[in-house]
């Protein structure tokens, strides 16, 4: 498909792109994609009124109603799912498959948000007092600013949204500035459902575009009580305290450092796999990309050589190419951060396979680069900083106890995973001494979670939870009622205060 035939599939004119503000490029070629318009301070404080007010209203609309947008949108993106995958893997460089599968979780998400619509869930407590009930009540909340990031440009929107939607929120959604055109084809299939279910207020979702700065004005503005931001830790560090200083309520889902252990029962062709999509799948940009691998000195020199002989065989180049597994980078800064993390490796002694530059034919302007494996000959070292980009850290363990210590002892805390056939060390990984991520596997690797399960992670990862499970309740408040249905006025823990 070309890039005039995906958006007019996905309602976008190629001619409304010629005259915005930012230019966004492909990472495939760096060929110029399209000009988007920018907001202005104005326009953000507008579309915030706007959400204000369409808040008012949608909150009355009674949920299983508001999951029938979001089984709208899921039609619209069943439809559109070839179109907008391809626009994925234009604009942010992800093979073809991954294209598509990002458009499936979002699929699933709507799908997941519907049924959820019939099921949002209070509690009924027993009171202490005679003639009395107490009732717990979820209420939307209110608008929900979204910040998402390039490598997941519309699935993680995506799960925000739908359960927004469903929970009785408005919406309002800063992409980064590297993915502008999915995010707009993204908002167009939602405005397309909109016009089907016919009534929605106006304003319940809106675009914002921009820069830091516009985006940073719905980190401060109390009118929006939740932000949900996607991105490095560097950026949750910023959102994190300005939503916390008008106690704002912040969903940070921020960097990963993410570990596998392979020991030494561990299926070894399965655990090859699963490295091999994790650290070299989408360039190595998914905050659960696999970053370290610890392997059991029993099997490490069957396991890495046919690691590495994975890695020759890869075909690195455009993603539009069926046959390619690895597209390029986001851009030159990554590259120039992969070369500046594997420099110094290289200082620190490692062993290093792969990594620099390639040139692929018809592509000369993205950065496509070789996956790079990095055997660490310090047997205690580790790798604390999360580097963007499809580099394997290697180490060999001998103490489970130790490789265990040493997934954990990052800063960050998102995704792990261990390959045993140890039942023993299957549940340790797992039990409240195991790992310290908010996902931790067994026998699959770090990324590609489902939607079903609460996605997120603890510590410099920033302890938010999307998605599945009952990650929905962040974006509602929540009501505690007591009714009293007696003719007494009785005080809880048997108080008594009365003149009489
Ligand atoms: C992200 O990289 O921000 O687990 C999200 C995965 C995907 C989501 C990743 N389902 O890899």
């Amino acid at each position: 498909m070309k890039r005039d035939d995906i958006l007019k599939d996905l309602g976008i004119n190629p001619a409304e792109l010629q005259e915005g503000s930012i230019a966004v490029h492909s990472p495939i070629d760096g060929a110029l994609l399209g000009k988007v318009k920018a907001d202005d301070a104005a326009s953000v404080d507008a579309k915030i009124a706007q959400a204000t007010k369409a808040f008012q209203e949608w909150r009355q609309v009674p949920a299983p109603r508001r999951g029938e947008l979001v089984r709208l949108l899921g039609e619209e993106l069943r439809a559109h799912k070839e179109a907008l995958g391809a626009l994925v893997t234009l604009e942010c460089g992800k093979i073809v498959q991954e294209g598509l599968g990002e458009v499936q979780e979002m699929i699933d998400i709507c799908d997941f948000a519907v049924g959820l619509s019939r099921q949002l869930y209070g509690l009924t407590i027993a009171s202490e007092r005679p003639g009395h009930r107490m009732m717990e009540t979820w209420h939307p909340i209110g608008p929900v600013g979204i910040i998402s990031a390039f490598n997941f440009p519309v699935a993680v929107w995506a799960w925000n949204a739908a359960l927004a939607l469903v929970c009785g929120d408005s919406l309002l959604w800063k992409p980064s500035e590297k993915t502008l055109l999915s995010a707009l084809a993204a908002h167009r299939l939602l405005e397309a459902a909109l016009a089907r279910f016919g009534d929605a207020p106006k304003g319940l979702s809106s675009l914002i575009v921009g820069n830091r700065k516009v985006g940073a004005a719905l980190l401060d503005d109390p009118r929006v009580p939740v932000i949900s931001a996607t991105g490095s830790t560097a950026m949750g560090r910023v959102v994190g305290p300005r939503v916390a200083a008008r106690f704002g309520r912040s969903i940070l889902e921020l960097g990963g450092n993410n570990a596998i252990i392979v020991t030494p029962s561990a299926d070894l062709e399965m655990a090859r796999r699963a490295i091999l999509f994790g650290a070299v799948g989408t360039c190595g940009q998914r905050c659960t990309s696999t970053r370290r691998i610890f392997v059991h000195s029993s099997v490490y020199d069957r396991l890495v050589p046919s690691l590495k002989t994975a890695y020759e065989r890869v075909r690195i180049g455009n993603p539009l190419d069926p046959d390619t597994l690895v597209g390029p980078l986001i851009d030159g800064r990554a590259f120039e951060a992969m070369e500046q993390a594997l420099q110094q490796a290289r200082d620190h002694g490692a062993r290093i396979h792969g990594g620099g530059r390639v040139s692929v034919a018809g592509a000369e302007g993205g950065y496509y680069v070789k996956p790079a494996i990095v055997e660490m000959t310090d047997a205690a070292d580790n790798v604390r900083e999360e580097t963007f980009a499809p580099i394997l850290y290697v180490f060999r363990y001998d103490d489970f106890e130790d490789a265990l210590h040493r997934n954990n002892d990052v800063p960050q805390g998102l995704s792990s995973a261990i390959f045993t056939t140890d039942m023993r060390e299957a549940e340790r990984f797992v039990a409240v001494n195991g790992s310290d991520c908010g996902i931790a596997n067994v026998n699959i690797g770090t990324s590609g979670a489902e939607i079903g399960g609460a996605f997120g992670g603890e510590k410099e990862t920033g302890g938010g939870r999307e998605s599945g499970s009952d990650s929905w309740k962040a974006y509602m408040r929540r009501q505690t009622s007591t009714i009293n249905y007696s003719r007494a006025l009785p005080l809880a823990q048997g108080i008594k205060f009365d003149t009489e």
